[in-house]
This record gives C-alpha cells, sequence and structure tokens, in this order.
C-alpha cells in the first residue's frame, strides 16, 4: 500500500535540519530522534510504505535468523511491552507489521516520502549543507543526512547468461511480489541456495508440481525449530528486559562482541556441537569461542554438521552434494531453517550441483547447463545482494571538491568507526562497513547507531559547530585496525558477501568490524569530544 504521496508535487526550496534515505528500522527510529530532539526532518523512501528490507523481502518463508524477542528494539520500554511476537523466529508479514506498528504509534510516517528514490546527495562547501535530489524532482536541503539505506537491500542483477533470455516468469527473492506469487502445478527453478532460497524451498516445493535447485556453493545450515512464543518465554524476556537493554547499553552483550579468547574441548565441546541442534540457530554458532579463529575446531564443526545433513537426506549422492566444503562454517552466513535438507527426500524436488555441470545460458523456455536442457515454468533467483555497499554507491553522492563516494571507495570501502567518511562532511552511515553490523543483531546495532549519531548532532548543534567530519588519519587507523582484527580470522578465506566477492568487479575487502567492545569504543569517541572527528 503506497502512503499517499502518488501524483504529489515535487518538494523543492525545503530547507531541513536531518534528511534521512530509507524508512526501514534505522530510518523509523532516526527520524523518531531527530524529532524528538526538535529538529526538522525529511525522510525518503523508495518503497510504497515503511519497512526497509521487510517490505522487499516477501519470498516466501522469509523470516528472521535471530529470535524475534531479541529482533526487537529496545529504546521504548512501552513498545517493548505491548508489541507481541507469535513466533520464535518471526515471519517477514509480521516483522513488517512490527515496522507499521512503529511508524504508527510514534506518527512517523508524514515525516517520508514514499515512492521516492534518492539520487544524488551533494555537499555545498560554502553553505556546510547537503542538497538530496530524488526521482520525483524533489530538491531539499539538509545540514545532516543519515543513511539508512539498510546492508542488503540492493539485489544483484543475476549475472548468469542469457539472463534476460527466459519467457516464463521470473522472481527475485530480494523483490518479490506483494500479491505473491502462486505455484501450484508449475515447473519451478530456482537458482541459489543463499538464506533466501534456503527458507523458501520447502514451501515452494509443498506447492509446485516440480523443484530444481541450481546450487554452486552448498551452504551450513541450522535448523530453526520454529514455534509459537508461550507467554510464558515472554514474561520472562520483559522481567529481564530492563538487564538486557543496560547490557545493550554498556557494550556488554555477546551479540555482537565475539566470545572472549577460550579454548573449548571434551564435554564442554561436545555440548557446544548439540546445541547447534537447539534452535538458537545463528547465536548456538557464535556461542562456540574461537570458531573463526581456529581452523581445526572449526573443522571438527563442519564435520559434525556434515554428518546430520548426511543423516538427513535419504539419497547418499544427494546428501554429498549438499553438504558444504572448502570453506569455514560461520565465514559464509549460516542458514537457519525449516524442513530444508528433508525438502530433498520429496520425489517432486531435483538438485543440480553447478560445480559438476555449469549453467551454460538460460533459454526462452529453461536453463541450459553443461549436461544439457530443462524446461521450466518460473525461475526463482535467489542470487542474493549488492551487500553494505551497494545502496549508497547507487546514489549520486558527492562530498568536498564534488569527490564522488565511488572515487573514495575505488579499492573497498572506508569510514571512520562505520559511521562517517572523510570528505563526507555531516554524512552519516547507518550499520556502515567497518562497524559490527551484519554479523551482529541488526536491529539492535541499528539501535546503537541512531542513538549515537542524534548524540553527535546534538553535541554539534550545542556548540555551533557547522561541520562534523571524520578526519582522514583517524578514518585511516580505524580501518588498520578492522583490517588487522580480521587478519588470522577464517572470514578472509571465503568468496562471501561479506568480502564483496559475490558481485562481479566490486573490490575484496572484509567490510564488517570483527574486534570487541565497538559499542564501549564509539561511546568514549563521543565522550572525549568525538576523538577522531574535525568540526569547523
Ligand atoms: O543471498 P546469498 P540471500 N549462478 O548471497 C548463488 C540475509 N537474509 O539472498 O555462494 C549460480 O546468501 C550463490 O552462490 P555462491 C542473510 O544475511 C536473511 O540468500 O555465490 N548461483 C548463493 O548460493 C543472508 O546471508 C534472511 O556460489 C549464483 C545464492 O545465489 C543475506 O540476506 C533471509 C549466482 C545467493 O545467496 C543474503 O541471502 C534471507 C550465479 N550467477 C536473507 N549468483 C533471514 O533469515 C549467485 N548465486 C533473516
Amino acid at each position: 500500500m503506497a502512503d499517499g504521496t502518488m501524483g504529489r508535487a515535487p518538494v523543492k526550496g525545503v530547507q531541513v535540519d536531518v534528511a534521512v534515505v530509507g524508512a526501514g528500522f534505522g530510518g523509523l527510529y532516526m527520524v523518531h530522534k531527530a524529532r524528538e530532539a526538535g529538529l526538522t526532518v525529511q525522510g525518503f523512501e523508495a518503497g510504497g510504505g515503511v519497512g526497509g528490507t521487510w517490505y522487499w523481502n516477501r519470498s516466501p518463508g522469509a523470516r528472521c535468523d535471530i529470535p524475534s524477542l531479541f529482533y526487537s528494539f529496545t529504546w521504548s520500554e512501552d513498545l517493548a511491552r505491548e508489541w507481541r511476537w507469535s513466533e520464535k523466529y518471526a515471519p517477514q508479514p509480521e516483522i513488517l507489521k512490527y515496522a507499521e506498528h512503529i511508524a504508527d504509534r510514534f506518527d512517523l510516517r508524514p515525516s517520508f516520502l514514499f515512492e521516492t528514490r534518492v539520487e544524488s546527495a551533494v555537499f555545498d562547501e560554502a553553505a556546510g549543507r547537503w542538497t538530496v535530489k530524488t526521482n520525483r524532482g524533489d530538491e531539499v536541503s539538509a545540514r545532516w543526512v543519515v543513511m539508512a539505506t539498510g546492508c542488503l537491500s540492493v539485489p544483484k542483477t543475476p549475472d548468469i547468461p542469457g539472463a534476460d533470455r527466459f519467457k516464463g516468469e521470473t522472481y527475485l527473492t530480494g523483490l518479490w511480489p506483494h500479491e505473491g506469487v502462486d505455484f501450484t502445478g508449475k515447473r519451478v527453478a530456482v537458482i541459489g541456495t543463499g538464506s533466501s532460497a534456503i527458507q523458501s524451498i520447502p514451501l515452494i516445493a509443498q506447492q509446485a508440481a516440480q523443484v530444481t535447485v541450481f546450487q554452486r556453493t552448498p551452504n551450513f545450515s541450522l535448523p530453526a525449530l520454529n514455534s509459537p512464543l508461550a507467554d510464558a518465554e515472554i514474561e520472562g524476556f520483559l522481567e529481564g528486559f530492563t538487564a538486557y537493554r543496560d547490557m545493550l547499553r554498556s557494550g556488554q552483550s555477546i551479540f555482537p562482541s565475539p566470545p572472549p579468547d577460550l579454548r573449548v574441548q571434551g564435554e564442554e565441546l561436545e555440548a557446544l556441537k548439540a546445541g547447534l541442534w537447539n534452535g538458537m540457530g545463528l547465536m548456538s554458532l557464535s556461542a562456540i569461542p574461537n570458531l573463526m579463529r581456529m581452523p581445526d575446531l572449526n573443522e571438527e564443526i563442519c564435520e559434525h554438521v556434515r554428518d546430520r545433513v548426511r543423516q538427513m537426506v535419504r539419497d547418499p549422492e544427494v546428501a554429498e552434494r549438499l553438504v558444504p566444503r572448502g570453506y569455514a562454517i560461520g565465514a559464509k552466513r549460516p542458514c537457519v531453517d525449516t524442513n530444508y535438507y528433508d525438502t530433498f527426500n520429496r520425489q517432486n524436488v531435483r538438485l543440480v550441483d553447478l560445480r559438476e555441470t555449469p549453467i551454460a545460458t538460460l533459454t526462452e523456455t529453461g536453463v541450459r547447463t553443461t549436461a544439457g536442457e530443462s524446461e521450466f515454468d518460473v525461475i526463482v533467483f535467489a542470487t542474493g545482494f549488492d551487500a553494505m555497499t551497494g545502496a549508497l554507491l547507487k546514489m549520486d553522492i558527492r562530498g568536498r571538491g564534488g569527490r564522488t563516494l565511488g572515487e573514495a571507495w575505488a579499492e573497498g570501502p572506508k569510514t571512520y568507526l562505520g559511521l562517517m567518511i572523510a570528505g563526507f562532511p555531516n554524512l552519516f552511515t547507518v550499520t556502515g562497513p567497518g562497524s559490527p553490523s551484519v554479523l551482529s543483531n541488526m536491529i539492535s546495532s541499528i539501535e546503537q547507531h541512531i542513538d549515537w549519531i542524534s548524540g553527535a548532532i546534538g553535541w554539534a548543534d550545542g556548540r555551533q559547530v557547522r561541520t562534523l567530519e571524520a578526519d582522514a588519519g583517524a578514518q585511516e587507523a580505524w580501518m588498520a585496525h578492522v583490517n588487522e582484527v580480521a587478519q588470522g580470522s577464517l572470514y578472509l578465506d571465503a568468496a562471501s558477501w561479506y568480502m564483496g566477492a559475490n558481485v562481479p568487479g566490486k573490490p575484496r575487502v572484509f567490510m564488517p568490524y570483527i574486534g570487541e567492545g565497538y559499542k564501549i569504543r564509539i561511546d568514549q569517541v563521543a565522550a572525549r569530544d568525538y576523538e577522531g572527528f574535525q568540526t569547523e
């Protein structure tokens, strides 16, 4: 549903304190904080409603891979107490409703222009302001710009020969039709085996006549063991709410901080392995200390998971093809599934291993691999996103001296703390590269960043500071630190989207920050009058 901005006249000549790009969780909270501080704000959103990635990603089975109770904001205790999740892992429609509830509860929609894509943001050095332009002819001048554009919001164009030749139905998981898709009686190809595919394949297979899964790299997946949330679980969470919120605020949580340097073995290791099957998904993996720094330990866990896959899939040849190899568990984002492996025991599901028989081309009627051609009615591209930098680089962002963000990031993204970029004053990134971001609980990291950004704006405004900007030297030192802590980790060995490796031509740089105490560090920077930032 559009939010009433269709057919409107362009907004011109308006000056605001803050421009917010995106009406996902980050953009919604930022608008709330800015208004609470008495600032004028203009939000922009390409979609017809709020929700960001949860507005677009409506493919079957889409749901969060962090338990819902933790996939929640903590900044409003009232909100936490009045919102009720129905399942352990909330489905996409419910997460979207949560975003809509926040928008209504805090009356945030009037601050956004919907169906409006920001095309450029250009910094005027003389005025110390940004000019933001959109595809609807809007031109708004803002002192501050907050890019709440999401880390997984730009679906990758399928880089498959003949991708536009197929004449049947095609869908991208990241841009799913709002009215849904009826697969009944259809022959369906799914290309890709990341989280989006692993969540949707079991449901598509229940409906379609046949499903053929084209797998290039098998993924590690753990069972969600999803279930309705019992009252007692919700009450237990709410009883501990204040302590949980304080733990997040103090930066002492296991998410996003990795576990401490401990060696696990013997019974303790066996218990941690068993824990992978308890339905806590990614949280159970992150409970294994040093998983990403100890190759032997990691391989032991990989083999444990592989054995489980072999037990779940009846045909041993299919099982062997589904078993992930050649990279560490955790180095590509593991999935949390419902009946994924069991789906390959169905008569109507076939697996094509693209490592044995790569796709030669899509044809008008199907997919041709080196082993021959198969016909389909529908192709689902579950081929992923231009992650972390895609949405930012899609816009024409120009900082000091007219330098584009594309030029500044030609060798990969560079930020100070994942929050600001040298040469781009007064512009913030939410969960940007160089922060824990996609390796953390995103909603908690979004909350941390918006709190920090609001604090920085308040501090600068209180001192009549015209511009706040990451110092080039501080940024260089931070990036050196980000790279240093990543060295020796198993993340660097996998061709993952964390590394930009899934997008042809994208610089291969490990983008998230995996050091400890990130939140403590950014709070210290603020407490030291924004150490590492320059002001004018
Ligand atoms: O994308 P992906 P996704 N030919 O990049 C394959 C979040 N998310 O949308 O690995 C053939 O993981 C590609 O193969 P390979 C979550 O953070 C969360 O599934 O490059 N295959 C891979 O198998 C997740 O990690 C949820 O060899 C091609 C797949 O397509 C992130 O979003 C749900 C190909 C892409 O997998 C991205 O997930 C959904 C080609 N040309 C998503 N190009 C939750 O649970 C790509 N592939 C919260």
